[in-house]
């Protein structure tokens, strides 16, 4: 299989509270049939992508919080993105609100994405590990975070599969912006990191870094990119979702941090780059190469 992919970032602009799963899949797969006409192998979605940002709001009736949640993938609903994926033969990835019964038959919340092959097998799964915000609800902030309420820590750790020639992880969203997120995905040697992301212009703990927030998003990816020696796409919900501003910047990262395409909107919106995964040899093997430069002996603070 050819190591050199065509990658696209499928970018979503908001996504109203009350726009039905079968209106936002409809945009994907428009945007999924742009991808094929650019010759694209994967598109990827970002962080929550079937529904609005629903952890703005503070939420106490359970059925109104599950109308977020799928319970099976595909769903009737979801199912044209894998046909798509099928008659286009292209692969993508998504994130969306996970909601499973454990073996014990408690039921359990995750936020998730997948990557699924143009063949609708599922090649990798991630449930977010790093969930910001907070549980209860605080009314002097202008719009809620409450990922912590609605979701619990991932279980599955980082994962990294061999898919689609390469060797690929994901993160969600504020996981981009931990170097040890990044780190678990480098030490398996991932060539290919899939992002998706919702993050809000304004943060209410901390408003005076509002005018950062594009700058953070990129720092975090490219630095991720960079130390690992890996490609990096992330993906974003963009735009102004229910009076909520959401950043865009989506955009692809090469091994070396550098940024070689970008969306330049906050809507629907896609771009693409050509991806050798051989490029990420010129740092894993060299100013990267862990097992000659690495020192865990120094490290252990990082795990204690
Ligand atoms: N979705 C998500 O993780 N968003 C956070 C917002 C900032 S923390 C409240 C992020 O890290 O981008």
């Amino acid at each position: 299989m050819s190591r050199t992919l065509v990658i696209a970032a499928g970018q979503l602009g908001p996504v109203a509270r009350k726009e039905k799963r079968s209106s936002v899949v409809s945009r994907m797969t428009s945007l999924m049939e742009t991808a094929a006409d650019r010759n694209a192998d994967l598109v990827v979605f970002p962080e929550l992508a079937l529904t609005t940002f629903f952890p703005r709001w503070y939420m106490e009736d359970q059925a109104e919080i599950d109308a977020f949640f799928e319970t099976e993938m595909p769903s009737e609903e979801t199912l044209p993105l894998f046909d798509a994926a099928r008659r286009l033969g292209l692969a993508f990835s998504f994130g969306f609100a996970e909601k499973t019964v454990d073996d014990n038959g408690e039921t359990r919340r995750f936020n998730t994405s997948l990557l699924v092959a143009p063949d609708g097998a599922i090649l990798l799964k991630y449930r977010k590990i790093h969930l910001p915000g907070h549980r209860e609800n605080e009314t002097w902030r202008p719009f809620q975070h409450l990922e912590k309420r609605y979701f619990e820590t991932g279980d599955l750790g980082f994962p990294v599969a061999e898919a689609l020639g390469g060797r690929v992880g994901m993160c969600i969203c504020n996981d981009r912006r931990w170097p040890e997120t990044f780190r678990m995905l480098g030490l398996q040697k991932a060539e290919l990191v899939l992002l998706g992301y919702n993050t809000p212009v304004h943060y209410p703990p901390a408003p005076e870094h509002d005018h950062l927030q594009d700058f953070h998003n990129h720092l975090s990816m490219q630095a991720g990119a960079y130390q690992n020696g890996t490609w990096v796409v992330g993906v974003a919900k963009a735009g102004c979702e229910e009076g909520c501003d959401l950043i865009g910047g989506t955009c692809i990262i090469a091994p070396t941090g550098e940024i070689v395409a970008r969306c330049s909107t906050l809507g629907d919106e896609l771009i693409t780059a050509v991806c050798n995964l051989d490029r990420c040899r010129e740092i894993q093997d060299n100013i990267f190469d862990f097992a000659q430069h690495r020192q865990p002996r120094h490290y252990g603070l990082l795990v204690t």
